[in-house]
């Protein structure tokens, strides 16, 4: 048996963090659209919780945030004249693709990119593929530069394969490991590979929001990948249309155990099953939430399902780290409280202050991207980019120096925001040894 750890890399929060309301089916950047927003405290919450993750045990690694405003998006619309020109002009003429452009999204990791560990890849290497994000603009600016992070994180070839994002088209939509859940009987152990779907390219979705997976987009990254243990499962209508714009939002699953609301899937009991049937060497542990204990609507605003599900060194049993949301609903609290008292896999509950990220439907989930590896893949990674004490300490002061307190929607339009996220996201560059010409204004 080889041994194996789970590492986390989250999403360093840029200096645009902000409530621009962009992506409808999701209710909590909806309701929180047009707020003002704060950067600092941002990025210091997203800081916190990767040292508190570190601190436990598991190995914790940070991916850059990108450049904001994307510019370069912009002068492709044919916005033309100084960086602040086009900045000023789209605002005034396309002010949709303006905000676009500003978002700090790919804080998001859970979305960067769909990973398949060597245990469970056809030629032994450890496979990524970038997320298109499809479904909304500002997300499909993502993937080109997610995947020069993950080659900068995971340089190896010989180890790791970072693919390029399925061709951007709404047939092959994909969001990444929102939507995929790997179970097993220990990380270094073949799992199975849980990879779950919106709707089918091919038939009209008549949904009240959008379904953001498609099936075949699932379906070509087990394929490519080489990914065995591959279950694929139909994500429920009802939660779409509850709000439930990824999987992530009402389920988790770690080791033997998948944890998620009752009305997850469209077909739980087929689900089940498939999943029995696919795990090898291992019973499936299942913890199902009933509706009547926690309805739709509060999973979806405590989050109790978007927490990390994580297996610490040394502890028998899982521990649950939630946002502080959950404790703040008396339902979910209760449910959470259930679990840590019966004698379940659960054995530990701990709460995150992840509140910026949170109100544009971010929980401790979304923040990271979970990489399962070998101790000779964990050696093979960028050094310079795992978070250690000092690490955390200097990209704290970092945030201090560059970060604005507050961001109103309308402070996006300011042409400073230019220099001062490229000055950040420059000396970021050096911090984190990315190499010359990571970003694109680096490069011109
Ligand atoms: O894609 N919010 C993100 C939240 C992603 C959460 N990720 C997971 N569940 N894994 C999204 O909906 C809102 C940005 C805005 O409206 O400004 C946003 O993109």
């Amino acid at each position: 048996m080889t041994s194996a750890v789970e590492a986390n890399a989250d999403g360093l929060i840029g200096p645009t963090h902000s409530y621009a309301g962009l992506s409808p089916g999701n209710l909590a950047a909806s309701l929180n659209a047009g707020q003002a927003s704060n950067p600092r405290a941002a990025v210091l919450q997203g800081l916190d919780k990767m040292k508190r993750l570190a601190d436990l045990g598991l190995p914790q690694f940070v991916l850059p945030p990108h450049e904001r405003p994307d510019i370069p998006f912009l002068r492709g619309l044919g916005f033309g004249g100084s960086d602040a020109a086009v900045l000023e002009r789209t605002w005034k003429e396309a002010p949709t693709f303006a905000a676009a452009a500003c978002s700090a999204s790919p804080m998001w990791a859970a979305n960067a990119a769909t990973v398949t560990p060597s245990a469970d890849s056809a030629d032994g290497r450890v496979h990524f593929t970038p997320a298109n994000l499809h479904t909304n603009l500002h997300r499909s600016l993502e993937h080109a530069q997610t995947k020069r992070a993950l080659e900068a994180l995971f340089p190896d070839p010989g180890r790791f394969a970072v693919h390029d994002a399925l061709w951007p088209v709404a047939h092959l939509a994909d969001e990444g490991a929102a939507n995929h859940v790997r179970l097993c009987a220990g990380h270094g152990e073949p799992g199975v590979n849980l990879l779950v779907w919106g709707r089918d390219a091919f038939e009209a979705w008549d949904g009240p929001w959008p379904a953001r997976q498609t099936r075949q987009a699932s379906e070509a990254i087990a394929r490519r990948h080489g990914a065995s243990g591959a279950v694929l499962a139909q994500q429920s209508r009802a939660a779409i249309a509850g709000g439930t714009f990824h999987n992530d939002v009402v389920c988790v699953g770690a080791l033997d155990t998948l944890f998620h609301h009752a009305l997850a899937f469209e077909d739980t009991a087929g689900t089940h099953a498939a999943i029995r049937t696919a795990a090898n060497g291992f019973e499936p542990i299942f913890v199902e939430v009933s509706e009547a204990d926690l309805p739709l609507a509060d999973a979806i605003s405590s989050y109790l399902f978007n927490s990390m599900l994580v297996s610490l060194p040394g502890e028998s049993r899982l521990t649950l780290i939630c946002p502080t949301e959950t404790r703040d609903n008396a339902r979910a609290h209760a449910v959470a409280q259930r679990l840590v008292g019966s004698n379940g896999p659960i054995g530990r509950v701990e709460y995150v202050d992840v509140r910026q990220s949170m109100r544009n439907g971010g929980g401790p989930a979304c923040l990271r991207l979970r990489v399962v590896l070998t101790g000779d893949e964990l050696a093979a990674t960028n050094p310079a980019m795992r978070l250690t004490e000092d690490l955390h300490a200097r990209l704290a002061a970092w945030a201090g120096r560059w970060y604005r307190e507050t961001l109103a929607p309308a402070d996006l339009a300011d042409p400073a925001l230019i220099d001062e996220s490229r000055g950040a996201l420059d000396e970021l560059t050096a911090l984190l040894e990315l190499g010359g010409g990571f970003y694109p204004f680096q490069r011109t």
